[in-house]
């Protein structure tokens, strides 16, 4: 019992001690490795009649729970110690006067909204916006998804603490509903934007950007949705020819739902014309919106019809500009951006893209 209350006394001391995180590791490991003290000390209970485990388990446990406490604290600390170390050589003196040229660029997912934005208004697309934090009626319900749809699940979905009925929109769709029932149709819109999925990994990042476009009228086909798409389509990546394959899908908002995918040529790395295709790449996804979307925003579905589609725009700056790393997007990094980034004097349009 001494020599365990000793061991704990020089533990303790040693953590105590210990002022850097090298240092730590190393009381920990002479304590808690598989050779340490402490776990050696364990080891001992196996052997013991059960009336000295009954007086030595208890007393090796509590050893045990002490030090590990000890040895997170005094890691939480150092770890506070070296960021506010950091953070202090890191300091900047705002108040010095800029060194000029200032060379600042525009990132590349700024400049694929600007060219989007650019090639809709050309086609009578406005650009319309919203809030962030959405309610699930805007989100969820009024686009045909209802309470058991997988979309809704914690999995993808970040809920406010405290405000059941609130989330970071998931898609910029939110914004298409606000618009029709705020607004008398025609409707021709793009809603470019953040939107916020739980999912993190190298191709996703749990915030990302969606561009997606509305169309309401009367007498809309799929031959309207059609041609706008593949009129887009050659805008965006500056080709007179592509072919585009329409995929049957589904959208719980969209009846039917395609997902269109542009012919690629290997050679030239752009899309391509007929015969000059090696492979299908995967870039809308889009449809006729969902006869019952258009009654939740108090339209009669008889007498408005329109198409919707939707795309994520750090894929189309990734595809177009040949980024291969999604997350050195949200870096920060300068080089990066000095690398990537475009001029703010490059405005693009449908006649013209951008040139990096
Ligand atoms: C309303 C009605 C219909 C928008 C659409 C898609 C298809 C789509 C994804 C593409 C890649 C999102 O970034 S992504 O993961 N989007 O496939 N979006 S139709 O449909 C709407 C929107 C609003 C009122």
């Amino acid at each position: 019992m001494t020599d365990t209350s000793q061991l704990q006394a020089d533990l303790l001391a040693q953590i105590a001690a210990a002022d850097t995180p090298d240092a730590l590791e190393a009381v920990r490991v002479a304590a808690m490795g598989k050779q340490g003290q402490v776990t050696q000390l364990l080891k001992t209970l196996g052997g013991m009649s059960p009336e000295d485990r009954a007086v030595a388990g208890p007393a090796f446990n509590g050893l045990r729970e002490a030090i590990t406490a000890a040895l997170a604290a005094k890691k939480a600390a150092l770890d506070e110690a070296a960021l506010n170390a950091k953070l202090a050589a890191e300091k900047q003196d705002m108040t010095l006067p800029v060194s000029l040229p200032a060379t600042g660029t525009i990132h590349p997912i700024s400049q694929v909204m600007d060219e989007l934005a650019g090639i809709f208004a050309d086609l009578g697309f406005a650009v319309a916006s919203g809030p962030e934090i959405e309610d699930d009626w805007h989100n969820f319900t009024a686009l045909n998804i209802p309470e058991s749809h997988p979309a809704r699940a914690m999995h993808d979905t970040f809920y406010i603490d405290g405000q059941p009925n609130m989330v970071l929109r998931t898609h910029t769709s939110p914004v298409q509903i606000r618009t029709m029932v705020g607004q008398k149709p025609p409707i021709r819109i793009i809603a470019p934007g953040r939107v916020y999925r739980s999912d993190s990994d190298a191709t996703h990042t749990p915030m990302f950007h969606q561009i997606e476009g509305l169309v309401i009228d009367k007498g809309i086909t799929l031959a309207h949705l059609r041609w706008t798409l593949e009129t887009f389509i050659k805008a965006f990546f500056e080709v007179d020819d592509v072919v585009l394959r329409f995929r049957p899908s589904y959208f719980p908002f969209t009846e039917p739902s395609v997902e269109v995918d542009v012919g690629y040529s290997a050679k030239t790395g752009k899309p391509a014309g007929q015969g000059q295709v090696d492979k299908w790449l995967e870039v809308l996804g889009s449809g006729m919106v969902h006869p019952r979307v258009i009654a939740a925003c108090g339209l009669d579905p008889n007498e408005w019809q329109g198409f919707a589609f939707g795309t994520g725009v750090d894929r189309l700056a990734m595809l177009k500009y040949g980024l291969t790393d999604l997350r050195a997007f949200f870096d920060g990094d300068i080089k990066w951006l000095k690398h990537n980034g475009f001029s703010a004097f490059d405005l693009p349009s449908i006649s013209a893209g951008a040139t990096p």
